[in-house]
């Protein structure tokens, strides 16, 4: 291997970010269109969505452009084989989600009627949840583990929430709500639950290389941001958004 991939450094990942960056968009107009269409008052989740698709529009702009990461001392291994001490390390994606799983998740509980002080709790512990894994990345040493261990209570706090509390609000307004609100937090979830294993295998214990991390995370977040979005636009679009006060 040349000298950039014996330090984890990719230089050939660029068409597949251009490509996630153009799916990101893409998306990201079509949302902003269709929310002109709904009457004011009912546009929120819409909204939501394109804040959500323009932050990862502009982070996918970045990476492809080879912009966003720094280099983090790590034991890096490639097929097995230690031949590095350097890792190439995302931060910018963890600037993108700090914006975007919160907004991810108000787009998912302002729907649900869970109580405000309720979404103010999960909102921090999303933020808990990010930025440990954003100092943990950037942490050279073992101790990258233990910010790994708090995120994850984090991320099992989240689930909680969603499959608790706020499913038993979204059941208060009426059926209807809570088939949407189900459904929607199920894919969530799902999806989310991912996301710390390619940290795992990526920023953590350096297994794969950063050009395999952008694969895995860029069909994570294709999934996550635009096609969860879609969804849940189009589940919500069969319910009366007035029985929400928004
Ligand atoms: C980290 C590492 C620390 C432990 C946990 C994590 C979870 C991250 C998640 C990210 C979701 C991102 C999304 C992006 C949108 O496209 C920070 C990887 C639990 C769940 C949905």
């Amino acid at each position: 291997p040349d000298n950039q991939s014996q330090l984890g450094i990719t230089t050939h990942g660029s068409d597949w970010l251009w490509a996630v960056f153009a799916v990101m968009l893409l998306t990201d107009l079509v949302v902003i269109g269709w929310h002109f269409t709904i009457p004011r008052g009912q546009r929120l989740f819409h909204q939501l969505g394109a804040i959500i698709l323009t932050t990862a529009t502009i982070a996918y702009f970045s990476m492809a452009s080879n912009l966003g990461s720094t280099p983090i001392a790590t034991e890096f291994a490639y097929l097995g084989y230690p031949i590095g001490t350097l890792r190439q390390i995302w931060y910018v994606r963890y600037i993108d989600w700090v914006i975007t799983t919160p907004a991810l998740l108000l787009e998912l509980t302002l729907a649900s009627g869970l109580p405000l002080s309720d979404i103010i709790t999960l909102v921090f512990f999303d933020l808990v949840m990010i930025i440990t894994g954003l100092v943990g990345a950037l942490v050279a040493s073992s101790y990258k583990w233990g910010y790994y261990v708090f995120g994850n209570l984090a991320l099992f706090y989240i689930l909680w929430v969603l499959f608790g509390p706020a499913r038993t609000s979204a059941g208060a307004i009426g059926p209807a709500y809570k088939r949407s609100f189900t459904s929607s937090a199920a894919v969530l979830s799902f999806l989310w639950f991912l996301y710390p294993i390619a940290w795992g295998i990526a920023d953590g214990a350096s297994v794969i290389h950063p050009d395999s991390e952008m694969i895995f995370y860029g069909v994570l977040d294709v999934l996550a941001k635009p096609v969860f979005i879609i969804y849940h636009l189009f589940s919500l679009s069969k319910l009366d958004l007035t029985a929400l006060r928004l």
